[in-house]
């Protein structure tokens, strides 16, 4: 016989913190410490999974690990991703509940991997047979393809997401995939033209000049030497532990048609070549300087052919924009920075555009054919707090993000909790907790928040610069109590001088941030000049075409396009309203060390991380409760052995039964409450001595067995 190994087997430290005596900050290091120190890097707050990054491979995602986990209680086997995982995918099977897979963490904690690894474990477990097979498959091959185009090294992770994914995958009544639908959040597009010290592009471009034939780059009119283009850094074009050439092949499996993973390339090709592209001032005899291509080294002629546009006019677009003044069209010379600035916003909106293009066209692919969707799991894998020396517009969005995930963290595990007590006719004591909606608000507040003045300020007619947007913050922002700048114009307080000029603060529920205002205008803007969408319109490239449809004459539309500010903010908002219909599971990442190595567990660090993700309190609120809850069908199902009343059969109502055999085990009836459908039990400890009573039972049970075989022998 089978004997199952208990939570209590082995442990290291304790597996749930909400077990952890006494209970304080230094105790809960010491307990993840003590545990990542012996391989243990999951550690349970009730239901939610904290995960420590090994930084190196652990053999615990083996197959036999997964036929472990499977159809298992939460609390019967050690903490693992796959208890989470089991628990969400079964819960959606079995009752009919909606799941969401929610991961939270700074970069480079472990999400992507993390949420790698529930899909993994889902599509092990969840139905067989050719077709299922297929759309298992089909789904796991989206992220090579995403990553190499999403993902980049930063100096804080080697294979950073720079875009934000939701993933849903939809699944019959059966608990069989159908398929799944993703959506992705603002990719970090300055990253095509620009990279920080230390940092590199979108891996797709490493990938194409080191893995592709030589006959696929001479059809693309590529060199396979990343230094022949400025828009790819040198200082660390290989990443150690990354192999572009061997990544490439992957990449290219995903189900596309040869000749669109060619325009794709072509697209890729194009934009490096954009790269490349130089000016020079041309005097004129008023005076101005225009500008013109400096072709020394036929990149542009290359890349109209690539993309079958007549060169003239692609020069024509980097030398002159339209402006519409009243209904009137006006042709205005571009001088040099001017040329190059339309150059780079061109680079960035073609790369981003097709990154959108390829979510949609992988959309297609996996889409859920015909039969009606019965029950969904999102996966939600977005990027990290960022908190660099330098912060931009990106991180604003970014750090905008965690907070709104903070605040349905909050709402949910509270919501959730008190809902469940109030269902369940149980007592309830509140435990006060820092709320972030106030940061919120600060940021997305319709009236006043920061990214609506930022709007304002991208609308207004006159001379618009990051200075006087900084200066409108100042005078609106002053007195909220999260936002500080060196000049705070009405405010009484605040107001900090040391802090830099065209800068300000917010503190966030994470840490305090430094933002500086450079940029923030324009990338909210997000401009392109008319021309240039219209050059690339007339491209013979069909991809291309599609990618600027704006560029087509017939549908000229004088209305500008939404801000990117408001875009993000309205995804963000739509993903809000679908994550709170669902269920949600929590994995909470840890970045153990900055080094990006295994082995080290630097205290202040895992220490900022914890308070910032608000551990403690997760596991204060925890303990006010009751960890753990069951249904009394379940709960006497389990236990009746330990219980000559209850064993083998329990006539009567099953409440009574389980008030029989709690009694029976001699459990302090301060222990648990009796809700409505539900067994709740306040320490899990108590749950675990009764898996320790039932476990010594099926070895008694067990060694009979044998007993009474050998005597039979
Ligand atoms: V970011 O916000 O996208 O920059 P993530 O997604 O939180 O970040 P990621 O999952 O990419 O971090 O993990 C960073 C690296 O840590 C991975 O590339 C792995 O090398 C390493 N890692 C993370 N989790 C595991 C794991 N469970 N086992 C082994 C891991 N290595
Ligand atoms: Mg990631």
């Amino acid at each position: 016989m089978e004997v199952k190994t208990s939570l209590l087997d082995n442990m290291i430290g304790v597996g749930d913190m909400v077990l952890l005596e006494p209970l304080n900050e230094d105790s809960f290091i010491e307990n993840l410490r003590n545990r990542f120190d012996h391989n243990e890097i999951y550690t349970y707050i009730g239901s939610v999974v904290i995960s420590m990054n090994p930084y190196r491979s652990l053999p615990i995602y083996t197959p036999q690990k997964v036929e472990e986990y499977r159809n298992r209680n939460f609390y019967e086997l050690s903490p693992h991703i796959y208890a989470l995982a089991d628990e969400a995918y079964r819960s959606l099977r079995d009752q009919d509940k909606d799941q969401c897979i929610l991961i939270t963490g700074e970069s480079g904690a472990g999400k992507t991997e993390a949420s790698k690894l529930v899909m993994s474990y889902v599509a092990a477990v969840c139905g067989k047979g050719q077709e299922v097979n297929k759309v298992k498959e089909q789904l796991l091959q989206s992220n090579p393809v995403l990553e190499a185009f999403g993902n980049a090294k930063t100096m804080r992770n080697d294979n950073s997401s720079r875009f934000g994914k939701y993933m849903d995958i939809e699944f019959d009544f059966k608990g069989d995939p159908l398929g799944g639908v993703i959506s992705n959040y603002l990719l970090e597009k300055s990253r095509v033209c620009k990279q920080p010290r230390g940092e590199r592009n979108f891996h797709i471009f490493y990938q194409l000049l080191s893995g592709a034939s030589d006959d696929t780059l001479m059809k693309l009119k590529l060199d396979r030497d990343f230094s022949k283009y400025n828009y790819l850094s040198l200082d660390s074009a290989n990443v150690n532990g990354l192999d572009d050439a061997a990544s490439f092949r992957t990449v290219r499996i995903v189900g596309f048609m040869e000749a669109e993973v060619q325009s794709v390339l072509e697209l890729v090709a194009a934009v490096l070549k954009l790269g490349n592209i130089e000016f020079k001032p041309e005097s004129r005899i008023n005076g101005f300087d225009e500008s013109r291509v400096k072709d020394k080294n036929g990149e542009t002629i290359e890349m109209c052919e690539l993309l079958g546009i007549e060169q003239s006019v692609l020069e024509r677009a980097f030398s002159y924009r339209t402006v519409e003044a009243k209904m009137e069209k006006m042709s205005t010379t571009l001088n040099v920075a001017q040329a190059y600035y339309a150059r780079d916003a061109l680079a960035k909106n073609l790369y981003s555009r097709l990154f959108s293009w390829l979510v949609t066209r992988i959309n297609e692919s996996i889409k859920a054919q015909a039969k009606t969707r019965h029950k969904v799991m999102g996966v939600l894998d977005i990027y990290g707090f960022e908190i660099f020396e330098d912060n931009s517009f990106e991180q604003f969005i970014i750090n905008y993000c965690n907070e709104k995930l903070q605040q349905i963290f909050i709402e949910l595990t509270l919501r959730e909790e008190q809902e469940e007590y109030i269902r369940e006719d149980i007592e309830w004591t509140n435990i006060e907790y820092f709320n972030n909606a106030v940061i919120c608000d600060l940021i997305e507040n319709n009236q006043n928040g920061i990214l609506a003045m930022l709007d304002e300020e991208c609308l207004r007619p006159g001379t618009v610069t990051d200075d006087t947007f900084l200066d409108k913050l100042n005078t609106i922002c002053a007195e909220h109590q999260h936002f500080e700048s060196r000049l705070s114009k009405n405010s009484k307080f605040l107001t900090d001088h040391s802090l830099p000029h065209s800068c300000f603060r917010i503190q966030h529920y994470a840490g305090k941030v430094l933002y500086r205002v450079e940029g923030f205008v324009d990338k909210n803007n997000d401009l392109l000049y008319r021309d240039l969408s219209q050059a690339m319109y007339k491209a013979t490239h069909s991809l291309m075409r599609q990618l600027f449809p704006e560029g087509n004459p017939a549908k000229v539309n004088l209305k500008r396009p939404p801000t990117a500010g408001f875009q993000f903010k309205a995804s963000v908002g739509v993903l809000m309203k679908n994550l709170q219909t669902k269920n949600p599971n929590y994995i909470r990442c840890i970045k153990p060390n900055d080094k990006k190595v295994a082995h080290i567990f630097t205290d202040s660090l895992v220490c900022h991380q914890v308070r910032y993700l608000g551990l403690m309190e997760n596991v204060r609120v925890r303990r006010a409760g009751y960890a753990f809850r069951q249904p009394y069908e379940s709960c006497l199902e389990r236990y009746k052995m330990l219980c000559k009343k209850t064993w083998p059969q329990w006539r009567g109502p099953t409440r009574d039964g389980v008030e029989v055999l709690l009694t029976d085990c001699s459990v302090p009836s301060e222990e648990f409450a009796y809700g409505r459908s539900k067994i709740f039990i306040r320490n899990p400890r108590t749950l675990f001595t009764l898996e320790e009573r039932r476990r010594a039972c099926l070895e008694d049970l067990a060694t009979l067995i044998q007993k009474i075989y050998r005597g039979w022998k």
